[in-house]
């Protein structure tokens, strides 16, 4: 099951008591405080993993506790620590507190690791209030209660590339073929119901991860087809391919078709809009002599300034010059940031 946001409690242990005790051994009469003190409680650490994609252990598991630091005891022993809880979410979560906007940590990298609760202190035992005119304190600490806290993760995948496009247009073929992402395709809308990424290979450029997403369509920022939610998965991203299909049978309007994509994508962020977009006209095998629509879009690519592809995801046709182009386009974005 794919889960993008839980919400979730977290209890870290509470300090174990520091203890009241006096020495008492034969032959010596009044020993003195032997208390130790109590071990402090487990802390609860989140933790990003490589292999994880979704955030569903939290939507099992939305109460999450550390363990109790054990009590002081006699002879000066200190009580056990708790044990700490490491809870492990896919890179690209970001954590919340519950009803605040701030974000506390954005996990951008595989092993980053950010402690969300800290465990109670252990109280001192007898033996550390001790002082030359307090001979016999009877006096010790309570472990203090760890902290609690409620929080949002939102897991926003971290891709450099996302495909965006109405249903049907070929964004999973496309994924399949210039990448190891398997997702399910088919010939009929509403294939793709979660997000995919895929790591692309080129000799040519570094290596880059695409995402493919569900298809958009007509009014899905009011929630049809399967909304727009699932745009958070291509915020992140640096490039967006704008995959238009442009076979005959289709009956469709690309012109049309990207201004509706265009309008959904403004409806989720204005800034996505804004996005480095390469226009690609998909499933010219199908073309025959009809080649108005890619005539079309073309056009289109070329009012609004934009790099255009033709390509056949299915056949493979025309695909590397499209990955030389994003491979140029992220270099020299990262060029700009040194
Ligand atoms: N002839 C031809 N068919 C293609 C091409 N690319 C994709 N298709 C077919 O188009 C259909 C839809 O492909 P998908 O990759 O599932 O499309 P999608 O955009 O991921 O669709 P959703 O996940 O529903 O949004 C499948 O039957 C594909 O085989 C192409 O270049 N040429
Ligand atoms: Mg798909």
């Amino acid at each position: 099951m794919f889960i993008d946001q839980v919400k979730v409690f977290l209890r870290a242990g509470k300090g174990g008591n520091g203890c009241v005790s006096f020495r008492r051994e034969w032959g010596v009469p009044r020993g003195g405080p032997d208390g130790g003190r109590g071990g402090d409680g487990g802390s609860i650490y989140l933790v990003a993993d490589e292999g994880l994609n979704s955030l569903s252990y939290f939507r099992f598991h939305p109460i999450n506790k550390a363990g109790k630091g054990a009590h002081g005891q006699g002879n000066n022993r200190q009580g056990r620590k708790g044990n700490d809880l490491y809870l492990h979410l896919p890179v690209g979560t970001i954590v919340r507190e519950k009803e605040r906007d701030e974000i506390l940590f954005d996990f951008l990298k595989p092993g980053q690791k950010f402690q969300a609760a800290k465990g109670g202190k252990g109280g001192r035992g007898n033996a550390s209030f001790a002082s030359p005119t307090h001979q016999a304190p009877r006096e010790a600490e309570r472990g203090q209660p760890g902290e609690e806290r409620e929080l949002i993760l939102e897991l926003k995948l971290i891709a450099d590339v996302g495909i965006v496009g109405f249903p049907n247009v070929g964004k999973s073929t496309l994924i399949s073929k210039i990448s190891s992402a398997r997702p399910v395709i088919a010939d009929y809308p509403f294939t793709t119901l979660i997000p995919h990424l895929g790591v692309v290979d080129t000799n040519e450029s570094r290596s880059f991860v695409v995402a493919d997403i569900p298809g958009l369509i007509e009014g899905a920022h009011l929630g049809h087809g399967l909304g727009i939610s699932f745009l958070k998965h291509v915020e992140r991203t640096k490039i967006l391919i704008h995959l238009i299909d442009v076979s005959p049978h289709t009956g469709r309007d690309p012109g049309k078709d990207y201004e509706t994509v265009m309008k959904e994508l403004e409806a989720y962020s204005p800034q996505l809009i804004r996005r480095h977009q390469i226009l690609v006209a998909n499933k010219i095998d199908l073309l025959g002599e009809e080649k108005e629509r890619l005539k079309e879009v073309q056009n289109l690519a070329r009012s609004k300034g934009l790099p255009f592809f033709a390509i056949s995801a299915l056949k493979e046709k025309g695909l590397r010059p499209l990955l030389q182009e994003i491979g140029r386009i992220l270099e020299l974005l990262e060029g700009k940031k040194d």
